[in-house]
């Protein structure tokens, strides 16, 4: 008879077994990627495998022979040949052969994964808890990358989306045929910027840049998706990787409207904005950028983060709180959004701290004041 408990968990078993999404990404085998080192990688595993399967066969072939065919019932008499020399010679050297013959493609695959000279596309990425930064080196293109999922599809008030936790508000560009290097660093704790697709898997350590590369194959144009995949605090599931590949002539297109953007975005932040204007995009803002740590109404979350409802910086002296917000509390976990969010963001979220939930301090901060903090 099962105990209840044991009935319980053979239910659950069965349950999971029957369940559709366990099998949704069945798949056995290493996943051989879209590059040519995630396919030598590949290759490198399949070749070892069988190496160790037909090991296996052997000497488990071997073994289950003598044991039957000398087996006791048949009179059977073990044989002595302790200190052979030629035996213990032969075990010795048939194995050490097999590790340098598995040594030699190991290696050569080693070296072209780290092999990251004559790249044409240097890109900085920088880890931050919880989010992405890529900055194209020599090209002034640089943005964060934050989860695109929202918290109703999180917290189950909504079904969960295809690409769920693996899409972002802004993606990673490359070119295809091109190498891309990747120069990988953190602003706070230890992450690792992972792409199964590429084979890239490389920690982003403060203080150091640890270097990758990926060369998408022409025709290879699409989407990629990965994750952070080291442990990096509570939100440390929230912080995807998407690269999207475009052909060069796509890439340099998208460069030149990233440029474009940039521009606009300085221009119209010298425009004029009403006050309800910023509170919206301010709400927008908040919710996706600061909710997460001073809660959804400005409550603030445990004794770390605190409110921003009646607090003495959001509803004290204007000049102090655009200090908070642009250049962070260095040593907490109030990060300096001075290079995150652009200057009309940035006015609109402070402009709606000051006044939403009860704060109605009547303030308007516009970008013209957020240029002026800057310098
Ligand atoms: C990762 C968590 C986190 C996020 C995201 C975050 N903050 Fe903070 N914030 C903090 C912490 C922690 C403090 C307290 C710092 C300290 O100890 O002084 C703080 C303090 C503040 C303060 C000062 C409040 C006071 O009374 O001391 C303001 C204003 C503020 N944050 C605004 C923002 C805005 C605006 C955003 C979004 C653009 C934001 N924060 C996003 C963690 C966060
Ligand atoms: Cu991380």
């Amino acid at each position: 008879m099962l105990s209840r408990t044991g009935l319980r968990l053979s239910s659950a078993i069965t349950a999971l077994l029957v369940s559709q999404s366990t099998y949704a990404d069945w798949e056995l085998n290493m996943p051989q990627g879209v590059t040519q080192v995630s396919q030598s990688i590949y290759d490198l595993h399949m070749l070892i495998l069988w190496i160790c399967v037909w090991i296996g066969v052997l000497v488990f072939g071997v073994m289950f022979y003598s044991m039957y065919k000398h087996r006791k019932s048949k009179g059977a008499k073990a044989s002595k040949f302790h200190e052979s020399l030629t035996l213990e010679l032969l075990w010795t050297a048939i194995p050490t052969l097999i590790l340098i013959l598995m040594a030699i493609p190991a290696t050569t695959t080693l070296v072209k994964m780290y092999d990251s000279s004559d790249a044409q596309i240097d890109i900085k990425i920088t880890g931050y808890q919880w989010k992405w930064e890529y900055d194209y080196l020599g090209e002034d293109v640089r943005f964060f990358s934050n989860l695109a999922t929202s918290k109703d599809e999180i917290y189950n008030k909504q079904d969960k989306g295809e690409n769920y936790l693996l899409e972002v508000d802004r993606e990673m560009v490359i070119p295809t045929g091109v190498k891309v290097r990747f120069l990988i660093t953190s602003s706070d704790v230890i992450h690792s910027w992972w792409v199964p697709e590429f084979a890239v898997k490389k920690d982003a350590v403060p203080g150091y840049v640890n270097e990758s590369w990926v060369n998408v194959p022409v025709g290879k144009e699409g989407i990629y998706r990965g994750q952070c995949a080291e442990l990096c605090g509570v939100d440390h599931g929230f912080m995807p990787v998407v690269v999207r590949a475009l052909s060069q002539e796509n890439y340099q297109a998208w460069l030149d409207d990233q440029r474009a953007a940039k521009v606009a975005e300085a221009a119209a932040a010298m425009g004029d904005f009403s006050y309800d204007e910023l509170m919206t995009t301010g709400a927008e803002v908040y919710a996706g950028r600061c909710a997460g740590c001073h809660g959804q109404s400005g409550e603030g979350m445990g004794t770390i983060f605190p409110a921003l409802k009646g607090s003495a910086i959001a509803v004290g002296d204007v000049d102090a709180h655009i200090d908070v917000v642009l250049n962070g509390v260095p040593g907490t976990a109030m990060q300096a959004f001075a290079a995150q969010l652009s200057d009309v963001e940035l006015a609109a979220v402070i402009t709606y701290e000051r006044n939403a939930w009860d704060n109605n301090t009547g303030d308007t901060v516009t970008p013209i004041n957020i240029i002026d903090a800057r310098k």
